[in-house]
């Protein structure tokens, strides 16, 4: 059974507005380490009394049994805390490509990603592929370089790796020092002790160097009167780098000693774009082609705009729907439209997420994150709003890896195919990478996910948490017999039983025709040898022929198709 939700009543009125809030999603590959900084985090930020473990099951992310048990995580947590005035919303992703759909929905509610490298690993292909996610996408990226106490740790050269994959705008904001006890500071205070590698000084100069390029008025003043520029100064040329991805700041941590979080945390509040300061969200208005960009700005007081960027269905309190605004302000009370739905949902309670705590809230302004519950019409990827002015908004749609690997299964128990097909709705309606299909000519659903884990995940959820049991097997080829070349065929009819005698011949040419390009019937009797009406009968009556790409033809002036009284 899943972990039962806590809620915590009694409405948290908010104390921060657009600009205290900083959206960041932690991506990157399979035991980086993404989870065990989400605990260090949360204890540094005052937001947790105790660092949970991952070997005992006691991670705040972590919290789904499945997750305790196999030590990974499989889906997005929400972490939201308030730390010096500052409102993180920090989201933890799994970095197994198997689960890749629910990490890359959650960039859709983020304005910056940080992706952490192990820095006993290095760069690999999954780190390399949410880089080129999420600069298509126009997030601020930050790479968080962790395990940096590991003895297996290798700095330099993940530095250098960084830099040889990504481009040289990968700057360290800070670098390892002590031999990996802590690190020191190459941005705000650049005068502390010496690093591990590097110069401290050079790294200061070069980040300075990168920004300062945006800026003319502030370039002026740095390298021809030679001032020293304060961070405050550098502010918006910063945050203009990460927009357009002219910087990649580099940061250097341990999950596990601590070393490097007190200055990541200071770097999400002072650096970190908030709402109003990350590239717009691309909202969509209209379908297919016709569909126009339309602009969306962290406004409270126009009209409300929010998009659901996760779903969870849980069995104990229903679908919960994370949504992230974008403009406007949702009050309990509210009243949306999903969609395009004439009827609007009522918002009852409006919740923030701190793992598996649910805690109320009394109102979501732009660019915060929230939940609502029991709200059955949402789903993956709605807008919602209030007003029919916003109906057809959309986001650019995200291009999620096809699900590929397929596997049929049919309940373990007759007559639990209701509930089996409940259960597999719950399961699309959480992950976008997950397909089932009916094959009609074999009978047989066919549950599609990204890659074997998957499914072993989804089949253990589905009997632990739904009570579904079913057996499974590869699913059956409905094989069928196509032309592979050209053929006549002749064929006579005669039979003459008293009375009235029947008598028919016919002359068929079959061709293959382009895989994909359907059926074909030509008719090549000429002069009317055969009357109209006989035709249509040497349609679909071809032996072996596969109707959907075979053209028949009947020979020009010797087909006959003659019914004799
Ligand atoms: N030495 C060292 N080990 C770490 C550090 N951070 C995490 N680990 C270990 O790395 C392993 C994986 O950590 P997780 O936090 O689960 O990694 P993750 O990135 O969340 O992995 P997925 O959930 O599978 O994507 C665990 O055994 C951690 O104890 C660190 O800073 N130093
Ligand atoms: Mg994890």
């Amino acid at each position: 059974m899943p972990a039962r939700r806590r809620y915590f009543a009694g409405g948290i009125t908010m104390g921060y507005t657009t600009s205290g809030i900083r959206n960041i999603a932690l991506v990157g590959q399979a035991g980086a380490g993404k989870t065990s900084l989400v605990e260090t985090l949360l204890l540094q930020a005052g937001a947790t009394r105790s660092r949970g473990s991952l070997a005992r099951g006691t991670t705040v992310s972590d919290f789904d049994p499945q997750e305790k048990r196999l030590q990974h995580s499989l889906d997005s947590t929400i972490c939201s805390f308030d730390c010096n005035g500052t409102h993180i919303n920090l989201i933890d992703t799994p970095g197994y490509p198997d689960f890749l759909g629910r990490t890359l929905s959650v960039l859709e509610a983020v304005e910056a990603v940080a992706v952490v490298v192990s820095a006993a690993g290095g760069v690999d292909t999954f780190t390399e592929r949410v880089m080129e996610f999420a600069r298509e996408r126009g997030l601020c990226r930050l790479i968080i370089v962790n395990k940096i106490d590991s003895r297996d740790a290798h700095c330099t050269e993940v530095l250098q790796q960084l830099r040889e994959s990504f481009g040289n705008e990968c700057l360290p904001l800070n670098l390892p020092a002590g031999g990996g006890d802590g690190v020191v500071d190459c941005f705000f205070q650049p005068h502390g002790r010496a690093a591990d590698f590097s110069s401290v000084e050079a790294a200061h100069t070069q980040i300075i160097d990168q920004v300062v390029e945006l800026d003319e008025q502030l370039m002026a003043l740095y390298l021809e009167q030679g001032e020293e520029i304060s961070p405050e100064q550098l502010h918006d040329p910063f945050e203009q780098a990460l927009r357009e991805g002219h910087l990649v700041p580099v940061c250097f941590a341990s999950a596990e000693s601590g070393a490097g979080v007190p200055e990541l945390l200071q770097v999400f509040e002072r650096l970190m774009p908030n709402p109003t300061e990350g590239n717009p969200p691309p909202f969509l208005k209209g379908t297919g082609e016709n569909a126009e960009r339309v602009s969306v700005s962290p406004d409270a007081t126009r009209h409300v705009i929010a998009h659901v960027f996760k779903v969870s269905i849980d069995p104990y309190v229903g679908k919960l729907g994370v949504l992230r605004v974008h403009q406007g302000t949702i009050r309990p009370g509210s009243q949306l439209f999903v969609g395009d739905a004439r009827k609007p949902i009522k918002i009852a309670h409006l919740f923030r997420l701190l793992g598996k705590d649910t805690s109320e809230i009394t109102a979501a302004v732009p660019g915060d994150i929230c939940a609502i519950a029991k709200v059955d019409e949402l789903h993956l990827d709605a807008v919602l709003h209030d007003s029919h002015d916003e109906d057809q908004y959309h986001l650019k749609p995200v291009a999620y890896p096809p699900p590929m690997l397929g596997m049929a299964i049919e309940p373990e128990r007759r007559g639990d195919e209701q509930r089996l097909a409940d259960t597999l709705h719950k399961l699309t309606a959480e992950d976008p990478c997950v397909r089932i299909e009916h094959h009609a000519a074999v009978n047989e659903t066919v549950l599609y996910g990204m890659g074997e884990f998957h499914l072993r995940v989804l089949l253990e959820r589905m009997g632990e948490r739904y009570g579904v049991h079913v057996k499974t097997h590869p699913p059956s080829i409905p094989y069928r017999e196509t032309i592979t070349r050209p053929a006549d065929g002749h064929c006579r009819h005669k039979k003459q039983t008293g009375g009235a005698g029947q008598f028919g011949e016919v002359f068929l040419r079959v061709e293959a025709l382009g895989r994909g390009t359907g059926f074909e019937f030509v008719d090549d009797v000429v002069g009317g040898a055969i009357p109209g009406q006989y035709i249509p009968a040497g349609e679909g009556r071809a032996p072996g022929s596969d109707r959907r790409c075979a053209r028949r033809l009947s020979h020009p002036g010797r087909a006959r198709h003659r019914l004799r009284r």
